[in-house]
């Protein structure tokens, strides 16, 4: 059974297409879709399956993509190959070259435009769950690619299916949140919806690099606490800029007394919450300090709710912490987080756990927050974000 701690069952619905796994970046690229497989390997070998729906999707249509893509854009994606690579065209929308550069961003991937509508479908079908009220909650670890704009790829993202899956929720939901705990700023979600009263983002991330680098750009360099929306936007965009080191107990601080007060505020009708694993201690690209547990913390205070709730994933770069992760956060979207034990089982991946001693939750080894995350600091972050949300009173 799937009782939770508030007593409700939730209907879930879990979409996973194996066609992802094997989507290839480049040897030298950080995002490895196979961390997706994994996941999936851990959820099935963990017994949630049963729990939930299981749903292979369909990829997206190209009508259904044409709705958030330039025409040019489109045609690019869908003719793309590595053998009908043209410079001038491709750069125009910054597409790299050939995925063996090393550095390269957004490379011709092979088999680019099926990547994209797959995992574009999987979130589609995921909003239409939600929309037809089919299920409490949905999830698909393969989408949440934030940067990705109308007209061009940007981090790793060519497609924005958060944009595609909430223009679905619209039709069937008043007033959507978008929330995202990727260490990286939501800037293509924020952009597409800037000056949309409908739709409220909300973004947690990393703001300026940590060490020497403390006011060196950190991808993608926007998302400071004074962009906040326009129009009939206008303060339906939220962003919480951290400095590097951010842990368990700071991010909590800053999470809960400010999500409740946009829950309160905006009352949204769905959530999305991209679930982005580069927040979590040990990530390759992402300097933040949080656990499993941490991050899980988010999924389970934004599902306590009783809102429809949509999870995709995003960034995520030390792809066992990563597989770990989501699958912790499928249990709680389950209500089974307390069930499942720290010892991963047999499934055919185990050997990427070797480092964490082959354990579901792994040390978190640096405790204590960067030293310029100082009480002061954060009570500015807090007190600035609660503000921008309390101007939505009047
Ligand atoms: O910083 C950049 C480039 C430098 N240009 C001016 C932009 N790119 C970053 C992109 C990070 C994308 C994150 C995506 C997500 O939010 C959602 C899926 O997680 C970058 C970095 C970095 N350290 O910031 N690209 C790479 N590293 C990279 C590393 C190896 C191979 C290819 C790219
Ligand atoms: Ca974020
Ligand atoms: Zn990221």
């Amino acid at each position: 059974s799937s009782s939770c701690p508030d007593g409700r069952k939730r209907r879930v619905c879990y979409y996973y297409d194996p066609g992802i796994a094997n989507v290839d970046y480049g040897a030298h690229h950080v995002m490895v879709p196979r961390r997706v497989a994994m996941t999936h390997g851990l959820v099935t070998s963990y017994k949630l399956l049963p729990d939930m729906e299981l749903l292979r999707t369909r990829p997206a249509t190209e009508d259904e993509l044409a709705g958030i893509l330039t025409d040019d854009y489109r045609r690019l994606l869908r003719d793309l190959t590595p053998g009908t690579y043209r410079a001038d065209t491709a750069r125009r929308h910054h597409i790299g070259a050939l995925s063996g550069d090393k550095r390269n961003d957004n490379p011709v991937i092979d088999g680019l435009w099926d990547y994209c509508a797959r995992y574009a479908g999987g979130s589609l079908a995921a909003a239409r769950a939600l929309g037809s009220g089919k299920s409490d909650i949905a999830i698909n670890w393969s989408g949440g690619m934030h940067h990705a704009c109308s007209g061009e790829a940007s981090g790793f993202c060519y497609v924005n299916d958060i944009v595609l899956a909430i223009r679905e929720l619209l039709a069937a939901f008043p007033r959507v949140l978008y929330v995202d705990i990727d260490v990286h700023h939501g800037d293509g979600v924020e952009k597409y919806f800037a000056a949309d009263g409908r739709v409220m983002t909300a973004s947690f991330h990393q703001y300026g690099r940590g060490g020497k680098g403390g006011d060196t750009f950190f991808f993608p360099g926007t998302g400071s606490a004074e962009d906040v929306g326009e129009g009939a936007g206008k303060y339906r965009t939220l962003n919480v800029p951290m400095k590097a080191g951010m842990d368990d107990a700071g991010y909590r601080e800053l999470f809960v007394p400010i999500m409740r007060e946009v829950m309160g505020v905006f009352r949204p009708d769905a959530i999305v919450l991209q679930c982005g694993a580069d927040s979590l201690s040990g990530d390759k690209l992402g300097e933040f300090n949080l656990s499993v547990r941490g991050h899980a913390e988010c999924v389970r205070y934004l599902r306590s709710f009783n809102v429809p709730l949509l999870l995709l994933g995003g960034g995520g770069y030390t792809i066992n912490h990563v597989a770990s992760c989501w699958c912790y956060e499928t249990a709680v979207a389950v209500g089974k987080e307390k069930e499942i034990p720290d010892d991963i089982p047999h499934h055919g991946y185990e050997h990427y756990y070797k480092d964490q001693g082959y354990k579901l939750h792994y040390g978190v080894t640096k405790v204590g927050r960067n030293a310029a995350s100082t009480k002061e600091h954060m009570d500015n972050i807090r007190n600035e974000a609660l503000k921008n949300v309390q101007n939505l009173h009047e």
